[in-house]
């Protein structure tokens, strides 16, 4: 078993690592910057976003995880190039090599202006609140489409905050542990059809369902309540009515680039 892994030389994709690797399985890391490959690794240096790099990084692969892109807003032509066109060239290269399975990693971001609620439902409707956000739910679509045109199973993760440990209030409610994220990879791996799964931990303040990652197998085993304590003695109690806890997307709905970036 081979699996790609694109912006394998980010803040996920690092945090992965160590936690995907199993006797059998090859990560093949690929990243615009270079990596360090370990033992069951293999490292490809390119550009996502061209067609001869991506398919030949498709050979002899069984799965794709696409964390690769700018996981921040960006200039409309960065976006748009690099997160919807480079999605595209990934999709494109992997249905040439006939590879079953794909996971995306979208983020909260699409779906970013709807209003905070006790338990947003899986497929909530887009309303992204950045380019970024935008360039997620295109992302979304186009693994619809690589679905329902070619039959390959893809599931993509509405991933709330990804690190090491919740670093502000907001996380409280937001996090997905590394741990949790690993193990909500590996139930995408093993979905079939088509999927949009919050990426989330078991957090006591979460706002996201849990039941279409319990669908596909995901059990998180994580909160960040754990962190509660020491995070409220630094910033305070959270105030709902403040742009982190009013809206899902949170500061990403506030100012960001002009609109003629
Ligand atoms: P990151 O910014 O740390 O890593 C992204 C990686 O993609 C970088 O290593 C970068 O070099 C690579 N990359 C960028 N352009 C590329 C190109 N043209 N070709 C090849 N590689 C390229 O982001 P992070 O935090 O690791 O996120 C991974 C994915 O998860 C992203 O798609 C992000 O949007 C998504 N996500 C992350 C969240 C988080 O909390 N970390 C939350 C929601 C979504
Ligand atoms: C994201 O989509 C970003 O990639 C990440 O940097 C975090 O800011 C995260 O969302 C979040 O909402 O916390």
């Amino acid at each position: 078993m081979r699996i790609l892994m694109t912006g394998a030389a980010g803040g996920v994709g690092t945090l992965l690592r160590p936690r995907l690797a199993r006797d059998g399985r090859v990560l093949r890391l690929l990243d615009i910057t270079a990596v360090d490959p370990g033992p069951g690794e293999e490292a490809v240096t390119a550009d996502l976003t061209d067609p001869a790099a991506m398919d030949a990084a498709m050979d002899g692969v069984d799965a794709v995880l696409h964390l690769g892109g700018h996981s921040v807003e960006q200039p409309w032509q960065d976006i748009l190039e690099v997160n919807i066109n480079g999605t595209h060239v990934v999709l494109e290269a992997a249905r040439k090599a006939g590879v079953g399975h794909v996971v995306l990693a979208s983020s909260n971001h699409a779906v970013g202006f709807q209003p905070r609620v006790d338990e947003a439902p899986d497929y909530l409707f887009p309303r992204p609140d950045t380019y970024y956000g935008v360039s997620k739910v295109a992302k979304e679509a186009l693994g619809s489409l690589y679905h329902d045109r070619y039959g390959m199973a893809v599931t993509c993760l509405r991933i709330g905050s990804c690190f090491a440990r919740p670093k502000d209030l907001r996380m409280l409610s937001t996090w997905l542990s590394p741990d949790d994220c690993a193990r909500l990879v590996e139930a995408s791996l093993a979905a079939d059809g088509y999927h949009v799964v919050w990426g989330v931990s078991a957090n006591t303040r979460g706002w996201w369902s849990l039941k279409e990652g319990r669908a596909i197998g995901y059990e998180p085993q994580d909160d960040a309540e754990v962190y509660a304590g020491e995070l409220i003695a630094e910033f305070g109690e959270p105030d709902p009515a403040a742009i982190d806890h009013a809206l899902l997307g949170g500061r990403f709905c506030g100012p960001q680039l002009d609109a003629d970036n």
